[in-house]
């Protein structure tokens, strides 16, 4: 071997050793004095590129090119080194502490939507395929709009304190979500086709009454709207969502904001209408409330109810999802007890 070959293979060698050196360096201060003995300001393989002037001319660039990225191979390894210390660093620190980072994670569980949730959204598509556009407003309402521009007398027993949350004397907490289509009308024009769901409140808790719950309500208005229209759109939907073969009754009904008002039940769907508690022995389940819009609530939002004509329903989402797969205590829905929330 050569002059030039011999010092190759020395550079070679002083790498391994260096190398090996590092790696068996623990702390920072030991893989730094590491890194001096050999690249530093007066490191074996720095005096070695000092001294490369006793080298003949020609052999200069070949030699220096390679102690060059020799000293950049043992920069950066002085770099990792450093980089595993300190992560070995911070995992004794964390064990220390009671933090044993080689354990397995704990995957995240995945939620899924609430049984309410999934029963609103259906009634939603439900009427989204008949041309209905949602709708949402504040659960904190103005008596206005929760009573005064429904028709409600100053003395219906809805006002109570009893029944209904109250802020202050004009501030509640919305019974239901009509005060969304007041809205609605006020800001704009017929023809409207709408559907308002969302939280309502009353002061009633017992096994079928919870103080929050949750309703749809719709609303279409326009020239010429008929009772036959509320009839259709209400069995299109009872269809949809009961099924094609579930008997259905409209009956005579009172509500303060629609005139004449007709409640719709179908058939139970416990008993197939041959009577059980469920149904107190009827066989029929009330499930939703409607009637033509009263024309005194088109006197408060501004509409002339010669020239318009609408209708408008109402119904329960917790009360429908209990019929729908067989509960009797509404409070079950919102304990948030997986085992049950887990089977929908
Ligand atoms: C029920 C009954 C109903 C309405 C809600 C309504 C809204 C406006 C005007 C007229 Cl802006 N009516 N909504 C009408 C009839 C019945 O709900 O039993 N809900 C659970």
């Amino acid at each position: 071997m050569n002059e030039i070959g011999r010092i190759q293979e020395r550079l070679r060698r002083l790498e391994e050793e260096a190398l090996a050196e590092l790696r068996a360096s623990r702390g920072a201060v030991k893989i730094q004095a590491v890194r001096t003995k050999y690249i530093g300001r007066k490191g074996l393989l720095t005096n070695f590129l000092r001294e490369m002037g006793q080298l003949p001319v020609e052999e200069r660039p070949a030699l220096g090119q390679l102690a060059n990225q020799l000293k950049a191979a043992l920069e950066e390894a002085t770099e990792q080194v450093l980089e595993k210390e300190h992560q070995r660093q911070r995992a004794d620190q964390l064990l220390h502490a009671g933090v044993d980072i080689s354990l397995p994670g704990r995957r995240p569980s995945l939620g899924s939507t609430h049984l309410i949730t999934q029963v609103t959204e259906e009634i939603i598509s439900i009427f989204q395929r008949l041309g209905f556009e949602v709708s949402e407003g504040p659960e904190v309402e103005l008596d206005y709009y929760n009573f005064e521009a429904l028709n409600f007398p100053k003395d219906h027993p809805a006002r109570d304190m009893q029944d209904t949350f109250y802020f202050s004397p004009n501030v509640v907490l919305r019974t239901h979500t009509s005060p969304v289509q007041v809205r609605t009308m006020e800001k704009r024009q017929p023809p409207l086709r709408v559907i308002a769901p969302g939280r309502v409140y009353r002061h009633d808790s017992d096994p079928t009454h919870s103080p929050m719950f949750h309703q749809v309500e719709g609303f279409v208005v326009d020239h010429e709207i008929t009772f036959a229209d509320l009839k259709g759109t209400l069995t299109f939907f009872v269809h949809q969502f009961f099924g094609p073969n579930v008997q259905m009754r409209f009956r005579p009904s009172f509500f303060p904001f629609t005139e004449p008002s007709a409640e719709v039940d179908i058939q139970c769907v416990i008993c197939q209408g041959k009577g059980c508690p469920v149904c107190k022995k009827s066989g029929w389940l009330e499930i939703l409330g409607s009637g033509m819009i009263d024309p005194e609530v088109f006197h408060f939002v501004g509409y002339d109810p010669e020239v318009f004509t609408g209708f408008a329903f109402g119904l329960g989402v917790e009360r429908i999802a209990m019929l729908q797969v067989g509960l009797s205590d509404i409070r079950i829905f919102f304990e948030n007890n997986l085992q049950f929330l887990k089977q929908f």
